[in-house]
């Protein structure tokens, strides 16, 4: 899978060569590259932002920088990927989410600053290649790139290869809907808290249904809204 990534601070993704991620990386699972936005600057001061048309506070990202280097991968590129602009504005990302963009050949993310990119990008954007808005939850971040570091986290991990037993992700939170189960470790007794009697017991069938009233439990409490969605599929 090919991975681009178009920013102002390049250097905040030199941490995907760390673990999982990095490791994809070296068996060729993953093919990412970075690209900083000011290569397509042709000004002394590499400038990537204006004031924006009809006043108002803050500065809008410029589009030709965003032109120019989207030109270049999409040139490269056999044929159009999936372009992502990270966004408070966009729609929600999910697990759903992840395993979409974990079967596309090709993704590239762009990362906006300062209040915003010119309109005319996404819209430009969108008569190349399929385009969508993305927002990792109902908060505000200075700009996309924690966003896309979180997506990249849970995608990667879904690209075939990248995680070793594929079984480990399938009893995970949010693949099956519901909230994962606790998990227990050696020893049986640690500072007067025990495991759960029933997961000595050697008992499959028993351990497994202990672990689905877990996850209901779980669920219902934490995540009401998990859980009526949940509720709701199994009929
Ligand atoms: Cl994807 N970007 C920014 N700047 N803020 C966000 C976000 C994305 N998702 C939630 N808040």
């Amino acid at each position: 899978m090919r991975v681009d990534i178009v920013t102002i601070f390049p250097q905040f993704f030199d941490i995907l060569d760390l673990s999982l991620l990095g490791k994809a990386r070296t068996q060729g699972l993953i093919d990412l590259r970075i690209h900083d936005l000011r290569d397509a600057t042709h000004d002394r001061h590499r400038t990537v932002d204006d004031t924006p048309y009809g006043g108002g506070a803050g500065m809008v990202m410029k589009p030709e920088p965003w032109g120019e280097t989207l030109d270049g991968i999409l040139d490269e590129a056999a044929e159009p990927p999936l372009i992502v602009f990270p966004s408070p504005a966009g729609e929600v990302f999910t697990q759903a989410t992840a395993r979409r963009y974990a079967e596309e050949p090709h993704v590239v993310f762009g990362c906006g600053r300062y209040e915003g990119i010119d309109q005319r990008v996404f819209d430009w954007a969108a008569s190349r290649a399929r385009v969508e808005l993305v927002s990792i939850g109902d908060y505000v971040l200075n700009g996309g790139e924690v966003a896309v570091m979180a997506m990249i986290e849970a995608f990667g991990r879904l690209v075939p290869g990248v995680v070793g037993n594929p079984e480990s992700l399938v009893e995970e939170s949010h693949e099956s809907g519901l909230l994962e189960y606790p998990s227990y470790t050696k020893p049986a007794a640690w500072r007067g808290y025990e495991v759960p009697e029933v997961l000595l017991s050697g008992h499959h069938a028993k351990v497994a249904a202990w672990r689905h009233e877990q996850q209901l439990e779980r669920t219902a409490r934490v995540r009401p809204d998990l859980y009526e969605a949940w509720t709701a599929a199994q009929d």
